[in-house]
């Protein structure tokens, strides 16, 4: 492994931008999304023509951001407007039939969804009833036969940017209705609750994803809308960065439709006061902590599934769909290898998520797999996936097969670490370089060192189920404090080998560095 120097992190970090960084101000035009002129007259003219518009969105954060966006936007210009967040337990996802029977509407809008809604596309066209769709989900082979479709993903589309989430193409929607009603409003308003779906929903951030998840987290502290005020103090943080958002205001949000009713989490966003976000709030809590729980049964039980195969696949009858994804991906995590995680759905066939690790190819497993599946959709790192029940053992095996065949370097996790860093190069100077290419994550990974032969003055066990771990480390003389979450590793050496990355850590008024450990090797 490469030694470096601060300098060596700068330079490498700054090659991620050889564009340079995006700024706000060069965001493209809403307009240069193919059908986005389309979309925003017809929706003009039914504003005229006093129709009914119904929104349909998507229940987890950035289906739930997107409805949240469109829902303000018409209360700031006072139109009414039908809003529908289809429930994944009982209408299952997107606009589908079951939905569309329950909409009294002349023009229905999706947000994030949509895209494959072929059947009630023709149920709307049949009715006479105009649909948009606006979605950035991957296109199939032929697309839905709507009034208009707005998805940066489809093949006719120019827009420079593909990768933006579902609550970006309603923001770009909204620029372009309020350029055609001419009216005043601060497209900026909407970048707190962006920057969570952008986050939540794992669009790189580069390119234009950078600028508005940067600006988003700046409104983090100071938005006044009672939502945001009130995570600021339930999470006691007044700094809010990208992890932030990844692993405390999206899983929260993401309870509500994978357990109850996605509505919950729109109803905190837009709650009206301190008050009306703190009810909300502990709606979400109890959710998440419900989730939680969901979550921590399904993985051990998950666990009796793991065996020397170099593909995970668990099976449960009564898991909770909302949860198997986040199981998987913790499998994945965990093993290091590819997991699926499958449940018992009503109609008796056995359903579920999978997650990927390192550069393995998860959804040509799956194709490899095929004959064996009943569905199967995603891509490269995360998939959905159907099994008839007779076929269970069948999948698992030609699974397994096909990751066989995979090189094994392409199963490490090598993600963000740049190479070895003595500790004699982690002062302030390195934490204002590393801050200078923040925000952190998807395509951005938060840059890791390795620090070998680091000697261990002091370690023990802190928090409530004593599951972090705490210590002091000395290396060329100097000495950090540094701490590994939800560690499972035991110290029995003097020395160690460490991958880490510093952070500012404020207590008590001072702010001194700390050392984060992601693995002790
Ligand atoms: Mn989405």
């Amino acid at each position: 492994m490469k030694k470096l120097t601060k300098r060596d992190v700068f330079n490498i970090l700054n090659d991620r931008f050889k564009e340079g960084f995006v700024k706000l101000s060069q965001i493209p035009k809403p307009e240069s999304l193919k059908d986005m002129q389309k979309a925003s007259k017809r929706i003009v003219e039914a504003m005229r023509k006093g129709e009914k518009i119904a929104v349909v969105g998507d229940y987890d954060v950035d289906g739930v951001v997107s409805t949240a966006l469109m829902k303000e936007f018409f209360a700031s210009i006072d139109y009414p407007v039908s809003i529908t967040i289809p429930n994944r337990f009982s209408d299952g996802y997107g606009l589908n039939p079951t939905v569309l029977d329950r909409l009294d509407a002349d023009l229905i809008v999706t947000v994030d969804n949509g895209i494959s809604a072929h059947e009630a596309a023709q149920l709307c066209k049949e009715r006479g009833v105009d649909l948009i769709i606006t979605d950035h989900h991957t296109p199939g082979e032929t697309l839905p036969e709507a009034y208009a479709i707005v998805n940066p993903k489809q093949r006719s589309c120019s827009f420079a940017y593909e990768e933006i989430c579902g609550a970006q193409v309603a923001w770009f929607l909204i620029g372009q209705l309020k350029h055609d009603l001419g009216v005043t409003l601060d497209m900026k308003r909407f970048l707190d609750l962006l920057a969570i779906a952008i986050i939540a929903d794992v669009m790189p951030l580069r390119h234009i994803n950078r600028s508005l998840v940067q600006a988003g987290l700046q409104m983090f502290e100071r938005s006044e809308r009672p939502s945001i005020a009130f995570l600021r103090g339930a999470l006691k943080k007044q700094h809010f960065k990208s992890d932030d958002l990844a692993f405390g205001v999206a899983p929260l949000l993401n309870s509500a439709g994978r357990m109850a009713d996605a509505s919950i989490a729109l109803d905190f966003l837009h709650a009206k006061n301190h008050f009306e976000a703190s009810v909300y709030y502990a709606r979400l809590l109890a959710l998440n902590t419900q989730r939680k729980a969901e979550e921590r049964r399904v993985f051990e039980e998950s666990l009796r599934f793991v065996d020397d195969a170099p593909a995970i696949v668990s099976v449960g009858e009564d898991w909770n769909e909302g949860v198997v994804g986040i199981v998987a991906s913790r499998l994945a995590d965990r093993f290091a290898r590819p997991a699926v995680v499958l449940t018992r759905s009503e109609k008796g066939y056995y359903k579920g998520s999978g997650r990927s690790v390192g550069d393995v190819d998860l959804y040509g497993l799956l194709d490899q797999s095929k004959e064996h599946l009943l569905g199967f959709g995603g891509h490269k790192k995360a998939a959905g996936l159907s099994v008839e029940k007779d076929r269970l053992g069948l999948f698992k095996e030609t699974f397994a097969q096909a990751a066989m065949k995979v090189p094994k370097e392409h199963f490490i996790d090598e993600k963000g670490v740049l190479g070895e860093l003595d500790f004699t190069q982690v002062d302030w100077e390195l934490i204002d370089i590393i801050d200078r290419f923040a925000p952190y994550g998807e395509s951005n990974p938060m840059p890791k060192f390795a620090a070998l032969n680091v000697e261990v003055l002091e370690h023990r066990r802190v928090g409530e189920h004593q599951d972090h771990l705490l210590l002091t480390l000395r290396q060329h003389g100097r000495l950090f404090k540094a701490i590994q979450f939800r560690s499972e590793a035991t110290i029995e050496k003097d020395h160690i080998d460490i991958l880490y990355y510093p952070v500012k850590n404020h207590f008590n008024n001072s702010t001194s560095i700390q050392l984060y450990i992601n693995k002790i090797l």
